[in-house]
């Protein structure tokens, strides 16, 4: 533990003051005169990654410093590779945190922080480290324009001073009715740490195979989009239409966001058509990608490229096509069906400036720390779900007989509690934000954001199981939107779709009536807030000083939905759900030997280095079309009850 302490003190300094190389003599000590290619033994590859960014770096080819940085610029994403490459080939702690130390010196700091924290997943070596929240380590990237410069005038003028960061835009645009979900900090970051876990770029030679995580592709923004749909029906709009390439951009976005080097971030009108965009793709090679994947879809198969067929008509044929479109390196074949999604991201981000005259930087499609802030992103996961969806219809309905767990009777289920929403209002630093010098002290400046949130509650479940002994049961819990925005029903074809995963967990379930209590707390799709960087370090400190425990676990991953957002807002009268329950065979299921065990966020972002911890689809009952929905209302295993979600409008009033 005093081991893990210090560790995580280097980590702080190393992201602290990323910008300014003057606090740099704080990591001197780190450094030493150390060489990354003096003794090569320190490398499982005989420090081959090192020699090679040493190489660029003695022939001046790395990205400068105080420049902005994109992982979808093809060269700059293969710098930072590069120093992940050192990272993730050190035998020692030593090793990584030496060469960590060197190349922050000398690398471009947007490049080094998205290697290290990448490294720092990925690494036995980082076991148990808290990397800080991102939206106090690059707050440019997670805040708007205005409160920045209103952080610059208070660091010149030293006074304190602590601003309100509003949703971009005004209410003569109705998508900022939703904008608290797509700018809040925590979704951000759940957003930009699955990349980091799942890489489009990752190579199993770093280690080990990412399991599943083409599907996990979908199952992720599936999610996204489908609870960005319910924050939509809750604020009386449409559920998200889905982009296409020959279609106009129906929603322009004006970001009101900047980098820390490099200006404005670009905005782009409402109405525009889709441009071809210089040296990235024409609007045509998109059309051509998505018909040979619709193609690959009906067939049933894919063709991978040495030219075999791969069956993609059963239950992984999701992971496949996940791959493909995404596309990582885990695609079969590249070179036919091309990148479909990153490619887009670049389109998207380029229509403000797509023949590059204007010499604007990428645009906020092009950064998963800011793409949800743009209306377009959920027009173009909708548009990739879709295609998901004409994949998954391909598939036959589940029948009764796929869903049975024999001898289980799933009562009852209600809920403790009220099902209630309300914006809360929450405080993080921005000292990283502004300039830094030894001439003008810190001050204390941050911003204040308003947060969706929601009261705790539990599900009451009670199960009988009938059989003779012990068994072992997957709890599966959505919820589903019952009503389209104009009052018409949802069929189960239509509406199963639209389901939110809420929960999904293991219970040994004994002979006889089992009363299972689940607290919205303990939920596998969504983690707490960081803690923020101020506490972070100090409760390091102590630790170290006191040779105390450095008692941070539950905070490890912060990949999972806030726990804040688990609930969709809702409304004030009250907004009516179905409440989906199953109960299935968790022996089928389980990957691990005492799965009740797993904690964190499995749902969403499986298991470092191991299984996926559920063999079944993601989603499963949930992700086919049951056209009859006898299945579900006749299997005794399953439950729907109607429950509704309240808002809470006045709940800042009676702080
Ligand atoms: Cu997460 Cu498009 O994949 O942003």
């Amino acid at each position: 533990d005093a081991t893990l302490a210090k560790r995580q003190q280097v980590v702080n300094h190393l992201l602290d003051y990323i910008y300014d190389h003057l606090h740099y003599t704080d990591l001197k000590g780190i450094a030493g005169t150390f060489s990354p290619e003096a003794d090569t033994s320190i490398y499982t590859d005989d420090g081959a990654a090192a020699h090679v960014l040493m190489e660029e770096l003695r022939d001046g080819r790395l990205l400068e410093q105080h420049h902005w940085f994109s992982l979808f610029n093809t060269r700059q994403r293969e710098e930072a590779i590069m120093l992940f490459e050192v990272l993730i080939h050190c035998k020692s702690w030593v090793c990584f945190v030496k060469n960590a130390a060197y190349f922050r010196e000398h690398m471009n700091e947007g490049e080094f922080v998205y290697a290290l924290y990448v490294a720092v997943i990925h690494t036995d070596l980082g076991h148990g480290i808290v990397l800080p929240p991102l939206y106090e380590v690059t707050p440019h990237l997670f805040t708007n324009s205005e409160v920045i410069n209103k952080a610059y005038s208070a660091k010149m003028t030293q006074t304190p001073g602590k601003f309100n960061m509003d949703f971009t835009g005004t209410k003569k645009n109705k998508e900022q009715r939703v904008a608290y979900f797509g700018e809040d900090i925590g979704m951000n970051i759940h957003h930009v740490t699955w990349h980091m876990d799942f890489p489009f770029w990752w190579k199993d030679s770093y280690g080990y195979h990412l399991d599943r995580k083409g599907e996990l592709f979908f199952w992720v923004h599936h999610q996204l989009t489908a609870r960005f749909d319910s924050e939509r029906l809750s604020n009386w709009l449409d559920v998200v239409d889905e982009l296409h390439w020959e279609d106009v951009i129906h929603e322009g976005f004006a970001p009101h966001t900047s980098y820390k080097f490099g200006g404005e971030f670009p905005a782009r009108p409402d109405n525009v058509h889709f441009e071809d965009v210089d040296g990235v793709a024409r609007v045509r090679d998109m059309v051509i990608l998505e018909s040979r994947i619709r193609d690959a879809i009906a067939h049933g198969y894919i063709i991978d490229h040495s030219g075999n067929k791969i069956d993609i008509k059963n239950e992984h044929g999701i992971d496949t096509l996940g791959d493909i479109i995404e596309s990582s390196v885990y695609s079969p074949n590249v070179q036919y069906y091309g990148a479909l999604h990153n490619t887009a991201h670049i389109m998207l981000g380029r229509q403000g400036d797509p023949h590059g005259k204007f010499d604007m930087p990428p645009g906020v499609m092009e950064h998963f720390e800011t793409a949800t802030r743009d209306p377009s992103f959920f027009r173009l996961h909708k548009y990739m779900d879709n295609i998901f969806k004409e994949h998954k219809d391909t598939l036959p309905p589940y029948t009764k007989e796929d869903i049975a767990f024999p001898g289980v009777v799933l009562d009852s289920v209600t809920i403790d509690g009220e099902l209630k929403t309300y914006f809360d209002t929450f405080e993080f630093s921005l000292v990283n934000a502004v300039d830094q010098s030894d001439k003008v002290a810190d001050v204390a400046i941050s911003a204040d954001v308003h947060r969706l949130n929601h009261q705790e509650f539990s599900y009451n479940i009670d199960v009988s199981n009938n059989n003779g002994g012990k068994v072992l049961g997957t709890i599966r819990i959505f919820l589903c939107p019952v009503k389209d925005s104009n009052g018409v029903t949802f069929t189960w074809e239509e509406g199963h779709w639209h389901c939110i995963e809420m929960d999904k967990f293991y219970k040994s379930l004994a002979p006889g009536i089992n009363h299972i209590v689940r607290k919205s707390t303990d939920s596998s799709v969504t983690v707490p807030d960081r803690p923020s960087f101020n506490i972070l370090k100090s409760k390091t400190d102590r630790a170290v000083s006191s040779h105390s425990k450095l008692d941070l676990h539950k905070f490890e991953r912060s990949c999972g939905i806030p726990n804040r957002l688990l609930l969709p807002k809702g409304k004030a009268r009250g907004m009516d759900f179905a409440l989906f329950v199953g109960v299935t065979n968790g022996d089928e299921a389980k990957t691990v030997d005492d799965p009740e065990e797993l904690g964190a966020t499995h749902a969403q972002c499986g298991i470092h280095g191991e299984k996926y911890p559920d063999k079944k689809p993601m989603g499963y009952p949930v992700d086919r079309s049951v056209p009859d929905n006898r299945v579900f209302l006749e299997s005794p295993n399953i439950k729907r009850v109607y429950v509704k979600v309240f808002h809470d409008e006045h709940h800042d009033e009676h702080q």
